[in-house]
């Protein structure tokens, strides 16, 4: 049982980021089971889901781009991505298999069109808040245990954020899966570790 403290976060384990979704993370939907029984042993459960508006900037046909190459945004470089979780989509729905009693919050985001948000806590801006660190913080949360998809995206930077803003932090590696784009997997792990991330299997 984990300790009255620690929130499980559940990042995005939604159908386009599973086997058969326009953006399928391989073995995506082979963590859910682990994640289901995960979140009976914490205290604090909370979903992501990556809720974009049809015409998203992180969208590469918004570009005349090729998905999976970079732009410059004003806040910064940014991987363009095939259109996915588009709002009100069967993409966007949570995979069927994963339980949803258990959450205490299912926080959306990426929903505006400008900026893309990886991170559960900070847009890609690095600076506009979601609002999830003063929830967690108001239920007396001080660690956090991150599993879901992607590893070396949208956990990754959330776990960065996290820990950045003083949670103690794991990532279950083994309930997560990557996309792992020209070594986005390794130098997610480095940076994670460097921010002070501990990683578990
Ligand atoms: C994600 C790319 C684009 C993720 C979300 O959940 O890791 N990756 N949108
Ligand atoms: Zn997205």
């Amino acid at each position: 049982m984990a300790e009255a403290t620690e929130a499980l976060i559940v990042i995005d384990i939604q159908n386009d980021f599973c086997p058969g979704g326009a953006l399928a993370v391989a073995g995506g939907d082979a963590i859910i089971p682990r994640v289901n029984a995960l979140m009976q042993e914490f205290p604090v459960t909370v979903l992501t889901q990556d809720w974009h508006p049809e015409e998203h900037s992180s969208f590469a046909a918004m570009h005349d781009a090729a998905p999976f190459s970079q732009i410059q945004m004003p806040y910064g470089p940014q991987t363009l991505w095939p259109m996915h979780c588009v709002q009100g989509t069967e993409g966007a729905e949570f995979h069927p298999a994963l339980s949803l009693e258990p959450a205490d919050m299912i926080l959306r985001k990426g929903f505006r069109a400008g900026v893309d948000s990886y991170s559960a806590f900070f847009e890609n801006d690095h600076t506009t808040p979601t609002g999830l660190a003063g929830y967690l913080r108001e239920r007396g949360i001080t660690d956090l245990a991150f599993v879901g998809l992607a590893l070396d995206f949208c956990v990754a930077w959330s776990a960065i954020d996290a820990a950045k803003l003083g949670f103690t932090v794991r990532v279950l590696e083994g309930a997560c899966r990557a996309i792992d784009l020209e070594g986005s997997l390794a130098a997610a792990r480095a940076a994670m570790r460097a921010a002070g991330v501990v990683l578990e299997e």
